[in-house]
């Protein structure tokens, strides 16, 4: 393919006396390319051949056993000032990354080939969109970014003859996790990544472009990149309201961005514009407008059944690549959670002989699916509407046991965004390190924020001051679990019950009652006709024990202190407004013992 613009070849050339591949091959994202390249990768083992009969255009790929997850403290922002980054992120001076970087790229690409994929974040033609180009000596990448992205021609064709583009290079290097680094160079709009072929950290269009960059971009330009689903709900009448959703890695946003109504609540549809990230700006008419800069999805596997996620179930079925899934013997993948029950034998998510007997999963608990989103059957007849759609209410949720309600709302938006800010969650599988630990994750983008979380906060708090029609904003924890640690909320589609009273509120109807911590649904004003959660259940799922309360304040108010100065005073009003709520509420009986912090 011919591209004529400068600045990228220009760059091209740089990177190729860097990193001296042997040949170049420029992207042009043609059914053709994808034939030609499959063949390729399966002549070198990077992809196996799944059933073709069963499940036709589908791959699996099997990475290196210690290159499954997201390595957050391998991956830098590089400001000139470290404080510009924040003390959510790892820092290292920009030219200390290039220089050390440098090192690691020169002559990397020797025996192997450059390819050049221009891509395209956003629908074509939309404001929103924005250019990247990557540069990969990787296949696999490559096959995934034809997925996840819209390569070749509609990038070029946005970009015309401007060098506006982010700069993505990537090269598996040795993939040891020694020399692996994913750097941002929020200033020069540049990424640098070595060392790894999984997903977040080698697919440079998605965490790395469309959140750490395109956060720092929407600062600049006046928006938001967020780590949220963007979820289209149509009730028995026909009104469509749209909806957005922060969670953070592998807490069941494809699930919710594809859920499928309970029976028990007939006339309601659900519509997929995204499941992973939302690229949000002020319309005209005072209102929120987002789009989905992607054009497919990188699902987590494991879990994923028709009870959990019937659309995603039925469009995985054909043109998917898998990742670190177990292989049955006729051909087809298999995980745990899967519908069909465990196969007699398999092979492992590392090609090792696997039976129901094994100590080990099948498959990687971070293992993946790709798929175009097109293959989506729920997907939303606005997906590529270059305007984006109006979002009503927006939900902030994450993985607690306890203390956090299935679901509240915030008095304003400025309260709302303090929810966002003090949103904590168990840590799960979609990154290296301990599964199960509380951390903070405000917004859901602890790893994905390219810049301090203090100017990150006023930012929100500014967008929110030039929407006449803000979304209603809420908190949502669909994980809350009983004594005997059993999850009290059945999850899946019956989030819909609580989606439909949010889409109440945001109206300014449904029945509440005021907390210290915001509003809770009233007794009855959760939809729950067909269900068969008990009353004692649902008491406990809202419940706000004040005691516990006392707890979450004292940890927020820590958190908000590591980052000194750089709080806005509307967030620092709001925590202030909370302890003395709380601190009206309780009784010393509530705080017996109990150990401070939390
Ligand atoms: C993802 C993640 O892959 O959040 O979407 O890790
Ligand atoms: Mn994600």
């Amino acid at each position: 393919m011919a591209v004529e613009n400068a600045a990228i070849r220009a760059w091209v050339k740089e990177i190729e006396t860097l990193c001296t591949p042997d040949q170049i091959v420029w992207c042009d994202g043609s059914e053709a390319e994808r034939d030609r390249l499959t063949k390729e990768c399966l002549a070198t083992g990077e992809l196996i051949e799944l059933n073709q009969q069963k499940m036709p255009g589908c791959y699996l790929h099997r990475s290196a056993a210690h290159d499954v997850a997201r390595t957050e403290h391998l991956t830098f922002v590089c400001t000139p000032e470290k404080l510009d980054a924040g003390p959510n992120n790892n820092w290292m001076a920009p030219a200390d990354a290039r220089a050390k970087l440098s090192a690691l790229y020169q002559g990397c690409m020797k025996g192997r080939t450059l390819y050049v994929v221009p891509f395209l974040m956003g629908p074509p033609g939309s404001r929103f969109s924005k250019v990247g180009v990557e540069i990969t000596d990787s296949k696999y990448v490559v096959l995934n970014m034809r997925i996840m992205t819209r390569v070749g021609k509609p990038a070029l064709d946005h970009l015309g003859a401007s060098g506006d583009f982010t700069r993505c290079l990537h090269s598996l290097g040795d993939l040891s996790p020694d020399r692996r680094f994913i750097c941002h160079f929020p200033e020069d709009n540049t990424v640098w990544s070595i060392g790894s072929g999984y997903g977040g950290n080698a697919l440079l269009g998605k965490k790395c472009l469309a959140l750490r960059l395109a956060s720092y971009l929407g600062k600049k330009e006046g928006w938001l990149a967020e780590h949220m689903l963007i979820l289209g709900v149509q009730n028995p009448q026909g009104e469509t309201r749209y909806v957005t959703g922060a969670f953070p890695s592998a807490c069941g946003k494809t699930n919710l961005a594809m859920l499928q109504p309970p029976a028990s609540m007939p006339g309601w549809k659900t519509f997929t514009v995204g499941d992973d990230i939302a690229w949000l700006r002020p319309g005209e008419d005072g209102r929120l407008y987002a789009i989905n800069p992607e054009a497919g999805f990188f699902g987590v596997v494991p879990g994923t059944s028709k009870k959990t996620n019937a659309n995603a179930t039925a469009m995985i079925q054909s043109n998917t690549i898998f990742t670190n899934v177990a292989l049955r013997p006729d051909g087809t993948p298999w995980w745990e959670g899967h519908d069909d029950p465990a196969p007699a034998t398999a092979l492992d998510w590392q090609g090792r002989p696997w039976t129901p007997a094994s100590s080990e999963k099948a498959a990687h608990p971070n293992s993946r699916f790709t798929t175009p989103a097109s293959q989506c059957s729920c997907i939303s007849p606005e997906f590529e509407n270059p305007n984006g759609v109006p979002i009503s209410a927006m939900l902030f949720g994450a993985r607690r046991q306890r203390v956090v309600p299935l679901v509240y709302q915030s008095r304003s938006w400025q309260h709302g965004v303090f929810l966002g800010a003090t949103l904590s969650s168990e840590t799960t599988a979609a990154a290296t390190g301990k599964v199960g630990v509380l951390r903070r994750d405000p917004m859901a983008m602890l790893p994905f924020c390219g810049y301090n979380f203090g100017d990150y906060w006023a930012h929100w708090l500014e967008v929110g001051a030039k929407l006449k029609h803000p979304p209603a904003i809420f908190r949502t924890n669909w994980f809350r679990t009983n004594d005997a640690g059993k999850f009290l909320w059945p999850g899946f589609g019956d989030n819909l019950r609580v989606i439909k009273w949010v889409l109440e509120r945001a109206e300014g109807k449904g029945e509440a009652r005021e907390t210290p911590i915001g509003f809770v649904p009233a007794t009855n004003a959760l939809d729950l006709r067909g269900s068969d959660l008990s009353g004692e259940s649902l008491d406990k799922l809202l419940a706000v024990d004040p005691a516990d309360w006392t707890e979450a304040v004292q940890s927020q108010g820590e958190f908000f202190d590591s980052f000194g100065g750089r709080i806005p005073k509307g967030i620092r009003d709001e925590h202030e407004r909370l302890a003395q709520a709380i601190q009206t509420e309780i009784t010393p009986d509530d705080m017996r013992g109990r150990d401070a912090g939390n």
